[in-house]
């Protein structure tokens, strides 16, 4: 009995507790109060999960994007110090949306093992470096991957008049692999699990990697298949060089950003979808300007900032998308500018294509 009335007295307490710190979260003022303001007051807190990412860069007056260098299709940098490639594009498409301008830009080339602490510390705004999304890189290593642009799996390549087809014939042989990749940690893992013995070659870049190979100093050389493809096309010999018929991986690969500035990670990530989306409604380069004029499709004058305003919700104007657009393309085109067919690194749309079209590629609602 005496149990019974002490638990009731309890319940009441935590009930009495529950309801004073509900009206201690009510507002303290009636609504109706007027706040008083003065000209030299301090603008609001900014939202929570805004960081200082966005106008960092606006500041700045352009972007700084980790990327890629040693591979033709994804980051390359020519002689004369211009970048190309489908993760460079995508460096542009952020540029666009924030500025109206692609070109408002610096590269900054990263090596695989450099990449991560040049994100953490700052020195670039996000990666957009054919990196694979992974637990510890999403976690330990303090990023936020944002969708993937590129879904790859991880290849091996040897010389045509090697024999070499399968990974059992690689059996005692030196395999060539860049450090710092995750392709370093699946050779040793694939191997292992298929009971087959090797010995790594290991170089620091792509160039080294590859170079050691074409001079005939391992058997095979492996990295993602775009990685392949890629710097297969800059071998002196090309054609005398097979991609086995073999995936040892998953490699989603797409851009990068900082833990803690949500914003600035929607951002980056609606860059991305929107670049799916236009390819979904068919919203081209070519074409933006006369389906912003014209269409009556709810979700593409969202998109195109003719109705609603997505924009201002994260901090950009409402031409973002437009802009992305107009100055850098969709999805199709930006894929087929760097890896489509007329490309020296062709590389079939397969897992890469619109979930309308028995691939993956998927926008979330624009609205
Ligand atoms: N996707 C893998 C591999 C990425 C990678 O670094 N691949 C090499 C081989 S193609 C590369 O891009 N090297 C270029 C360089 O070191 O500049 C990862 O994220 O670890």
């Amino acid at each position: 009995m005496e149990k019974r009335y002490f638990a009731i007295v309890s319940v009441l307490f935590v009930l009495g507790l529950l309801l004073t710190a509900c009206a201690g979260a009510a507002p303290q003022q009636p609504a109706e109060t007027p706040v008083e303001t003065t000209e030299t007051e301090e603008p609001p807190p900014a939202p929570a999960g805004f960081g200082q990412t966005l106008q960092t860069v606006t500041n700045r007056g352009r972007l700084i994007c980790g990327v890629n260098s040693q591979v033709p299709g994804f980051g390359f940098v020519d002689a004369d110090g211009n970048y190309s490639g489908f993760d460079v594009d995508y460096c542009k498409a952020i540029a666009a949306a924030i500025f109206g301008d692609p070109t408002a830009v610096e590269y900054r080339p990263v090596t695989a093992t450099e990449r991560f602490t040049a994100l953490q510390s700052g020195e670039i705004d996000v990666l957009i470096r054919n990196t694979t999304w992974t637990f510890t890189r999403d976690t330990e290593l303090t990023g936020n991957f944002v969708a993937t642009t590129f879904y790859d799996g991880q290849g091996m390549m040897a010389p045509e008049d090697s024999g070499i087809t399968t990974l059992e014939d690689l059996e005692g042989g030196t395999i060539c692999v860049q450090t710092g990749t995750t392709t370093e940690l699946n050779l040793a893992d694939v191997f292992a699990a298929r009971g087959i013995s090797y010995t790594p070659a290991v170089y620091e870049d792509a160039d080294g990697t590859f170079g050691a190979y074409a001079e005939g100093r391992c058997d095979a050389v492996t990295t993602d298949k775009s990685g392949l493809v890629a710097r297969r096309s800059a071998l002196p010999d090309p054609e005398n060089h097979v991609i086995m018929d073999v995936t040892m991986s998953k490699e989603p690969l797409g851009p990068m950003v900082r833990h803690g500035d949500d914003q600035w990670f929607d951002i980056v990530q609606w860059t991305v979808f929107a670049t799916f989306a236009a390819e979904e409604y068919g919203v081209t380069s070519a074409n933006v300007d006369d389906v912003r004029a014209s269409t009556d499709n709810p979700e593409i004058r969202r998109l195109l900032g003719v109705e609603d305003e997505l924009g201002t919700k994260v901090g950009l104007s409402n031409e973002w998308a437009y802009n992305i657009i107009k100055m850098v393309g969709n999805y199709a085109e930006i894929y087929d500018r760097n890896l489509g067919p007329d490309t020296p690194t062709y590389i079939p749309r397969g897992l890469n294509s619109q979930y309308t079209d028995g691939g993956v590629l998927y926008a979330p609602p624009f609205r």
